[in-house]
């Protein structure tokens, strides 16, 4: 999708970035750990692009809609030089050193909230020195937006990386109106319990006016912990806390619908597809999976769950096929090299044991595909296997879903992906039990038209209804209606 960069961000001299006259301040700003533009050096072209995907095209759409401010890291140390505007809305980098991106991001950030709010899937590790870079970096960013937003404007924060944001920059501002949104689960009380700074984390988020969440449960376990940790009393849906009232809910994402219908029906993307059936040697049937390459989305689970139905005989090589994308991501976490490398081994012995010559049964590929080649896969796959361990909500299941505009296909998903709530015509699984993977794939492979279209249609129905611009509008909208 990352289109040239050169006519959509506008680099500006670096002097003055924002002004702080308050003439100048936003009226929304959008604090995330990233900006929505990236540095890269593809094709031999060096500079900035627009960061992919759909999240960023809503949020820069509200953004433009109202005066507003976008405040992320540049996503390099190398590069300070990021854009200050991007169609049309403004910029600001927060920058921090390589030790201190070792200790907040690959640290506190990914090696022990995101384990601990993925089912402690892996063991979250706890240092000192990782907390204390996080609320430190979590300050840089708390200043930044106070720095830039209009009195009485709204601040809407994202994610696990910024959860000490919204008291910090409450005590910096008390005048605006502080949003925040959790992409990712939040944990039972259990687990959340075992963090050491669980009084702390709370109490940041319960900075906020509006708290959101992918799905109830995660709201309800966010306001049972808040009532148990903290002096916070309440509903699941509303908590007072210190005088204050703070709303909490539920606002699923989405995906652009009508990006994704326009490129699934593209007709140069459709001969791709069929292209690409034909370079698998045109199989009766395609499974498809595409992940982040990480430990949460149960890669290896599907893979042996596959492996097994080629060695029962309910697959066979000559007849089907898998394609594995897994994208690079990461990489310098122990972890995530660990995964990569027992995946690498699975995929090659399950290729040795029941691969054909030319015909391997897993096609395998670690690689960031343009979205376009990402749409024809779907397109080209009969079946979508979706088995997160543990999922915020999974987007790759709903760009399935949205790409099937004749409305053949059929999704297998995790009951544990956020997705599922919604997702109620996929062939449904708990991801940890092998046995009622294969079942459910069995299931997808022998059924007949009508349910196979009947399930689409289902999920196409539910998908449009809700797009990522109406999830960003009734995000704001329930902001903009706290305090009153
Ligand atoms: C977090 C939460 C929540 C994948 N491969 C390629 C590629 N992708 C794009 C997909 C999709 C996105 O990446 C992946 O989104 P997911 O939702 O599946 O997963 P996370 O990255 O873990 O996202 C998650 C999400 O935040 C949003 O709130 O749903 O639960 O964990 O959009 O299309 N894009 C391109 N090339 C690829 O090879 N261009």
């Amino acid at each position: 999708m990352s289109k040239p960069v050169a006519n959509r961000v506008r680099p500006v001299p670096a002097q003055g970035l924002i002004s702080n006259r308050e003439s100048e301040r936003a009226d929304l700003v959008v604090v995330a750990n990233r900006l929505p533009v990236q540095h890269s050096s593809s094709n031999g072209s060096e500079g900035w692009r627009p960061s992919p995907g759909g999240l960023v095209s809503a949020l820069t759409a509200v953004l433009q809609s109202r005066n507003g401010l976008w405040i992320g890291w540049s996503g390099t140390s190398e590069h300070q030089d990021a854009p200050l505007t991007f169609e049309g809305i403004r910029l600001k980098a927060v920058n921090f050193s390589k030790a201190e991106f070792d200790d907040f991001y690959l640290g506190f950030s990914n090696a022990t909230l995101w384990p601990l709010y993925h089912d402690a899937i892996r063991a979250p590790t706890f240092h000192r020195a990782w907390w204390q870079t996080y609320s430190n970096i979590n300050m840089r960013y708390a200043i930044a937006a106070a720095e830039s937003v209009a009195p009485g404007g709204s601040v809407w924060i994202h994610d696990y990386q910024l959860q000490l944001v919204p008291q910090m920059l409450r005590q910096l501002r008390p005048d605006v109106r502080i949003g925040f949104f959790l992409h990712i689960p939040f944990p039972p009380i259990e687990l959340f319990m075992q963090l050491p700074w669980r009084r702390e984390i709370l109490a940041g988020l319960l900075g906020s006016d509006l708290i959101g969440f992918q799905v109830r449960q995660a709201a309800s376990n966010f306001s049972r912990m808040a009532r148990r940790q903290s002096s916070a009393t309440g509903t699941d849906s509303s908590l007072d806390f210190h005088g204050r009232v703070i709303r909490v809910g539920a606002f699923p994402i989405s995906v652009d619908c009508e990006q994704i219908v326009a490129l699934a029906n593209d007709p140069t993307i459709r001969a791709r597809a069929r292209e690409i059936r034909k370079d698998l040697g045109d199989p009766e049937l395609v499974l498809l999976g595409v992940d982040r390459l990480d430990y949460t989305k149960g890669i290896q689970q599907r893979i042996k769950a596959v492996s097994e139905l080629f060695q029962d005989g309910s697959l066979s090589a000559d007849k089907h096929i898998m394609v594995q994308v897994a994208v690079p991501s990461r990489e310098t976490d122990a972890h995530y090299d660990l995964e990569r490398h027992s995946l690498e081994q699975i995929v090659s012995e399950v290729n040795g044991e029941h691969g054909l010559v030319g015909r391997p049964t897993i096609n395998y590929l670690h690689q960031n595909l343009p979205f376009e080649e990402l749409v024809a896969l779907y397109l080209a796959a009969d079946i979508m296997i979706v088995t997160p361990f543990r999922d915020g909500m999974n987007l790759v299941a709903k760009e399935y879903v949205m790409c099937r505009t004749d409305l053949t296909g059929r999704l297998v998903l995790s009951e544990f992906a956020g997705a599922a709530a919604e997702l109620g015509g996929a062939f449904m699984v708990n991801p940890h039990d092998l046995e009622g993977i294969k079942e459910a794939i069995r299931l997808a492979i022998i059924v007949g038209p009508k349910e196979e279209k009947d399930r689409m249609s289902r999920m196409r129905r539910k998908i449009v209804r809700r797009n990522v611009y109406d999830w960003a509008e009734s995000f704001l909208a329930a902001l903009q209606q706290t305090g009153s």
